[in-house]
Protein backbone atom coordinates (compact mmCIF):
# COMPACT_ATOMS: atom_id res chain seq x y z
CA UNK A 1 0.00 0.00 0.00
CA UNK A 2 1.37 3.49 -0.67
CA UNK A 3 -0.14 6.58 0.84
CA UNK A 4 -0.22 8.53 -1.79
CA UNK A 5 -2.51 5.86 -2.83
CA UNK A 6 -4.23 6.49 0.40
CA UNK A 7 -4.47 10.29 0.56
CA UNK A 8 -6.04 9.41 -3.14
CA UNK A 9 -8.72 8.05 -1.54
CA UNK A 10 -9.27 10.42 1.19
CA UNK A 11 -9.27 13.58 -0.60
CA UNK A 12 -12.90 14.02 -1.62
CA UNK A 13 -13.67 13.57 2.28
CA UNK A 14 -10.68 16.54 3.22
CA UNK A 15 -12.95 19.05 1.59
CA UNK A 16 -14.60 20.59 4.92
CA UNK A 17 -11.72 18.95 7.05
CA UNK A 18 -9.05 21.08 8.69
CA UNK A 19 -6.19 19.44 7.26
CA UNK A 20 -2.19 19.39 9.29
CA UNK A 21 0.14 17.44 7.61
CA UNK A 22 4.21 16.91 8.70
CA UNK A 23 6.45 18.52 6.24
CA UNK A 24 8.33 16.35 3.30
CA UNK A 25 6.78 13.88 1.35
CA UNK A 26 3.58 13.38 2.94
CA UNK A 27 2.64 17.10 2.47
CA UNK A 28 4.26 17.52 -0.56
CA UNK A 29 1.56 14.44 -2.15
CA UNK A 30 -1.62 15.52 -0.68
CA UNK A 31 -0.01 19.07 -2.20
CA UNK A 32 -0.44 17.17 -5.76
CA UNK A 33 -3.84 16.39 -5.41
CA UNK A 34 -4.59 19.34 -5.30
CA UNK A 35 -4.26 22.45 -2.08
CA UNK A 36 -6.80 23.65 -0.34
CA UNK A 37 -7.29 26.37 1.85
CA UNK A 38 -7.81 23.95 4.20
CA UNK A 39 -4.60 22.06 4.41
CA UNK A 40 -1.77 23.17 6.88
CA UNK A 41 1.62 21.77 5.67
CA UNK A 42 3.97 22.16 8.95
CA UNK A 43 6.96 22.32 7.98
CA UNK A 44 10.28 21.74 9.95
CA UNK A 45 8.40 21.14 13.15
CA UNK A 46 8.90 17.50 13.29
CA UNK A 47 6.66 15.35 15.32
CA UNK A 48 4.11 18.52 16.10
CA UNK A 49 1.57 17.88 13.58
CA UNK A 50 -0.61 16.17 16.13
CA UNK A 51 -0.10 18.56 18.81
CA UNK A 52 -1.31 21.46 16.21
CA UNK A 53 -4.16 19.20 15.43
CA UNK A 54 -5.22 18.86 19.37
CA UNK A 55 -4.88 22.58 19.69
CA UNK A 56 -7.09 22.92 16.67
CA UNK A 57 -9.72 20.62 17.71
CA UNK A 58 -9.91 21.61 21.09
CA UNK A 59 -10.06 25.14 20.05
CA UNK A 60 -12.92 24.58 16.89
CA UNK A 61 -15.06 22.00 18.42
CA UNK A 62 -17.67 22.41 15.08
CA UNK A 63 -14.86 21.26 13.10
CA UNK A 64 -13.33 18.01 11.98
CA UNK A 65 -9.36 18.06 12.01
CA UNK A 66 -7.87 15.09 10.27
CA UNK A 67 -3.58 14.87 11.20
CA UNK A 68 -1.51 13.42 8.62
CA UNK A 69 1.72 12.09 11.08
CA UNK A 70 4.29 10.13 9.55
CA UNK A 71 6.81 7.17 12.24
CA UNK A 72 9.26 8.83 12.36
CA UNK A 73 7.54 11.94 13.41
CA UNK A 74 5.22 10.05 15.78
CA UNK A 75 8.58 8.77 16.95
CA UNK A 76 10.22 12.10 17.93
CA UNK A 77 7.18 13.33 19.85
CA UNK A 78 5.79 10.11 21.67
CA UNK A 79 4.16 11.83 24.41
CA UNK A 80 1.65 13.25 22.14
CA UNK A 81 -0.50 9.97 22.41
CA UNK A 82 -0.94 10.66 26.26
CA UNK A 83 -2.17 13.76 25.91
CA UNK A 84 -4.66 13.13 23.14
CA UNK A 85 -6.25 10.03 25.34
CA UNK A 86 -6.44 12.82 28.05
CA UNK A 87 -8.18 15.48 26.41
CA UNK A 88 -9.91 13.10 23.69
CA UNK A 89 -11.38 15.33 21.64
CA UNK A 90 -14.06 13.95 19.51
CA UNK A 91 -13.64 15.92 16.36
CA UNK A 92 -9.81 14.52 15.62
CA UNK A 93 -8.62 11.73 13.31
CA UNK A 94 -5.20 10.75 13.46
CA UNK A 95 -3.62 8.78 10.99
CA UNK A 96 0.31 7.67 11.38
CA UNK A 97 1.54 6.16 7.85
CA UNK A 98 4.45 4.19 9.30
CA UNK A 99 6.60 3.55 5.94
CA UNK A 100 9.36 2.59 8.81
CA UNK A 101 11.39 4.99 7.19
CA UNK A 102 12.81 8.80 7.91
CA UNK A 103 11.59 9.01 3.84
CA UNK A 104 11.93 13.07 3.34
CA UNK A 105 15.52 13.33 4.33
CA UNK A 106 17.18 10.43 2.34
CA UNK A 107 15.06 7.18 4.16
CA UNK A 108 16.81 5.85 6.88
CA UNK A 109 15.21 3.18 8.96
CA UNK A 110 12.94 4.27 11.77
CA UNK A 111 12.69 2.26 15.02
CA UNK A 112 9.74 0.82 13.30
CA UNK A 113 11.44 -1.18 10.56
CA UNK A 114 12.31 -3.89 12.77
CA UNK A 115 8.86 -4.76 13.61
CA UNK A 116 9.87 -4.40 17.26
CA UNK A 117 7.90 -0.92 17.84
CA UNK A 118 4.49 -1.42 17.16
CA UNK A 119 2.86 2.21 17.25
CA UNK A 120 -0.36 1.51 17.25
CA UNK A 121 -0.11 -0.80 20.72
CA UNK A 122 2.01 2.46 21.93
CA UNK A 123 -1.29 4.74 21.09
CA UNK A 124 -3.71 2.47 22.90
CA UNK A 125 -1.25 1.86 25.24
CA UNK A 126 -1.17 5.40 26.05
CA UNK A 127 -5.57 5.17 26.80
CA UNK A 128 -6.49 6.15 23.25
CA UNK A 129 -9.42 3.40 22.51
CA UNK A 130 -10.36 3.87 18.97
CA UNK A 131 -7.32 2.50 17.20
CA UNK A 132 -6.87 0.93 14.21
CA UNK A 133 -3.85 -0.65 12.33
CA UNK A 134 -4.15 -1.20 8.72
CA UNK A 135 -1.95 -2.75 6.10
CA UNK A 136 -4.44 -2.95 2.77
CA UNK A 137 -6.25 -0.02 0.78
CA UNK A 138 -9.83 -1.35 1.85
CA UNK A 139 -8.55 -1.45 5.58
CA UNK A 140 -7.49 1.88 5.32
CA UNK A 141 -10.38 2.75 3.73
CA UNK A 142 -12.85 1.10 6.51
CA UNK A 143 -10.71 2.87 9.00
CA UNK A 144 -11.11 6.15 7.76
CA UNK A 145 -14.88 5.39 7.66
CA UNK A 146 -15.47 4.14 10.75
CA UNK A 147 -13.51 7.48 12.32
CA UNK A 148 -15.28 9.55 10.49
CA UNK A 149 -18.68 8.13 11.31
CA UNK A 150 -17.30 7.63 15.06
CA UNK A 151 -17.11 10.94 16.39
CA UNK A 152 -14.80 10.24 18.69
CA UNK A 153 -10.65 10.40 18.68
CA UNK A 154 -9.10 7.62 16.70
CA UNK A 155 -6.11 6.83 15.71
CA UNK A 156 -5.18 5.17 12.72
CA UNK A 157 -1.88 3.58 11.63
CA UNK A 158 -1.29 2.31 8.44
CA UNK A 159 1.66 0.18 7.23
CA UNK A 160 2.81 1.64 3.65
CA UNK A 161 5.34 1.44 1.36
CA UNK A 162 8.73 3.53 1.93
CA UNK A 163 8.03 5.66 -1.38
CA UNK A 164 7.67 9.57 -1.82
CA UNK A 165 6.67 11.69 -4.85
CA UNK A 166 8.80 12.14 -7.88
CA UNK A 167 9.65 15.64 -7.29
CA UNK A 168 9.38 18.03 -4.09
CA UNK A 169 8.47 21.71 -4.68
CA UNK A 170 5.62 23.92 -3.36
CA UNK A 171 4.84 27.29 -4.16
CA UNK A 172 3.26 27.29 -0.97
CA UNK A 173 5.51 29.28 1.99
CA UNK A 174 4.80 28.77 5.57
CA UNK A 175 4.06 32.00 6.76
CA UNK A 176 1.25 32.24 3.67
CA UNK A 177 0.28 29.32 4.31
CA UNK A 178 -0.33 30.01 7.95
CA UNK A 179 -2.26 33.03 6.94
CA UNK A 180 -4.52 31.67 4.46
CA UNK A 181 -4.94 28.17 6.83
CA UNK A 182 -6.39 31.17 9.57
CA UNK A 183 -8.61 33.11 6.97
CA UNK A 184 -10.32 29.56 5.98
CA UNK A 185 -11.34 29.10 9.58
CA UNK A 186 -12.33 32.43 10.52
CA UNK A 187 -14.40 32.85 7.45
CA UNK A 188 -16.06 29.36 8.03
CA UNK A 189 -16.58 31.16 11.82
CA UNK A 190 -18.29 33.88 10.43
CA UNK A 191 -20.42 31.96 7.84
CA UNK A 192 -21.46 30.19 10.88
CA UNK A 193 -22.17 32.73 13.13
CA UNK A 194 -19.66 32.76 15.13
CA UNK A 195 -17.66 35.22 16.76
CA UNK A 196 -14.34 35.60 15.33
C1 LIG B 1 13.63 18.26 15.02
C2 LIG B 1 13.86 17.84 13.58
N1 LIG B 1 14.74 16.85 13.31
C3 LIG B 1 14.92 16.47 12.05
C4 LIG B 1 14.26 17.10 11.02
C5 LIG B 1 14.52 16.69 9.58
N2 LIG B 1 13.44 15.87 9.03
C6 LIG B 1 12.48 16.42 8.28
S1 LIG B 1 11.37 15.30 7.73
C7 LIG B 1 12.18 14.04 8.51
C8 LIG B 1 11.69 12.62 8.41
C9 LIG B 1 10.25 12.46 8.80
O1 LIG B 1 9.97 11.08 8.87
P1 LIG B 1 8.50 10.54 8.94
O2 LIG B 1 7.72 11.28 9.94
O3 LIG B 1 8.56 9.06 9.12
O4 LIG B 1 7.87 10.90 7.54
P2 LIG B 1 8.36 10.45 6.06
O5 LIG B 1 9.42 11.42 5.67
O6 LIG B 1 8.84 9.04 6.15
O7 LIG B 1 7.13 10.60 5.24
C10 LIG B 1 13.31 14.51 9.18
C11 LIG B 1 14.26 13.68 9.95
C12 LIG B 1 13.36 18.13 11.36
N3 LIG B 1 12.64 18.77 10.43
N4 LIG B 1 13.17 18.48 12.64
Amino acid sequence: MERARCLEMIYPELEDKLVVTIMGASAQELYNLGHRENFFYLQHAMGLASSIGLGLAMHLPAERVVVLDGDGSVLMNLGTFATLARYRPKNLIHMVFDNGSLLSTGGFDSHTTSGITDIAAIARGAGIEHVAAVDTAVGFGEAFIAALERNDLSVIVAKVAAVGPEHYGMDLQLPENAFRFRRWILDRKRAAGQAS
